[in-house]
């Protein structure tokens, strides 16, 4: 029995992809040409969810939920041309994340040309999920001579029918000397957020009693934005020479430039954003750490393909495998899943509750 004839946006992609044959043999998946000349896949959801993949890099650097707002910050500066990574979205630490070993910062995978995978071995997922694309990493002969080891990377983009995004990387080792590798990894996540200044506000009240007036002077500290999750958790801070400390007892939020490693963080960490009365959920597998990441206003303005002011605007919050390097056999495959949902939260949804989220 034929499948039901998709509505709205995918119709059009299901006429197109009958039309002319594209690699992806899928309704809910298109390739289309940037403005940048660069290749991308555009997978159609429900309503107006979507989500951009870059076959350079195999970089997510879009996610729209179903009233089609942008979830994920990509810069008003980034470079869409190699060798330079792009600046916002879903840039993937391989095999190397950071300075942690020899290889350029956050590895190579980031800025090499990924292929369209039409076969890739089954992936036990939810058959409800119809916009996926699936990509393949393998290295090149000037990757080999940086990065000795043969590999193949494999990485699974969907779009749930609720608007979820997850990214599902397959490494194995196909070294045919033998050799054992081991590698560093971060699924290197920009949100887009309200201010994530702390805001603070002077209350004045006069109070008059009995013929004498006094001046009573508050100070009220809002921060927009807080993440969850990582309270009393153990971090190395790049800021300190990845010096090791633990977090306060509280939510974190942000008043300078942050750039911490969390290790053996907990599997959910929420971001939550007042202002958009919004709650990013990031659940993780296969990836102990997680790397948070502002660069403030200094470091902004030092950064060519980053706007002075974005700062404000976006947050890393990065899934990823730091402390304890992955070390593969030959043969031996190593599996690490994000799963990004963004919920309506805000004091009337009851959603506001962190610990409601985290356990949800
Ligand atoms: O993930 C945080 C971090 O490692 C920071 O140290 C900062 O350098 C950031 O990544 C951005 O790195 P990039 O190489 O993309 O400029």
């Amino acid at each position: 029995m034929a499948a039901p004839a998709p509505a709205g946006a995918a119709a059009a992609a299901a006429a197109a992809a009958a039309a002319s044959p594209s690699p992806l043999q899928s309704a809910f998946a298109e390739l289309v040409k940037s403005p940048s000349g660069l290749e991308k896949v555009v997978l159609r959801g429900a309503r107006n969810c979507c989500v951009e993949v870059y076959l350079y890099g195999g970089q997510v650097t879009s996610w729209k939920n179903d009233n089609g707002e942008e979830l994920l910050f990509l810069s008003s500066k980034a470079i869409f041309k190699p060798p330079k990574a792009i600046r916002g979205g879903i840039p993937i630490c391989f095999p190397q994340f950071g300075t942690h070993g020899n290889l350029e910062q956050h590895g190579f995978a980031r800025n090499r040309f990924w292929v369209i995978d039409n076969d890739p071995p089954p992936l036990p997922v939810n058959s409800a999920i119809k916009a996926f694309v699936d990509l393949i990493l393998r290295p090149s002969e000037e990757d080999l001579k940086i990065w000795p080891h043969s590999f193949e990377f494999r990485l699974r983009v969907a779009l749930g029918p609720s608007g979820d995004l997850s990214l599902t990387s397959r490494i194995r080792n196909t070294n045919t000397d033998g050799r054992p590798f081991s590698y560093t990894f971060a699924y290197h996540t920009y949100f887009s957020v309200s201010d994530i200044r702390i805001l603070s506000w002077m209350f004045l009240s006069k109070t008059a009693c009995s013929g004498c007036l006094s001046l009573t002077c508050a100070y009220y500290f809002i921060s927009e934005v807080r993440v969850e999750g990582l309270e009393t958790m153990d971090y190395l801070d790049n800021l300190k020479a990845k010096e090791r400390f633990t977090e306060q007892g509280d939510a974190i939020v942000f008043e300078s430039e942050v750039d911490k490693v969390y290790l053996a963080a907990p599997s959910k960490i929420a971001i939550i954003d007042h202002e958009k009365k919004k709650t990013f959920v990031v659940t993780k597998e296969g990836l102990p750490d997680a790397v948070v990441w502002n660069p403030w206003d200094k470091k902004a303005k030092a950064m060519q393909d980053f706007g002075d002011a974005e700062y404000k605007n976006m947050l890393c919050v990065e899934p990823a495998a730091v402390e304890k390097p992955i070390t593969l056999k030959p043969g031996e495959e190593w599996k690490g899943r994000l799963v990004l949902s963004a919920v309506p939260s805000s004091y009337c949804s009851g959603q506001l509750d962190p610990l409601k989220v985290l356990q949800g």
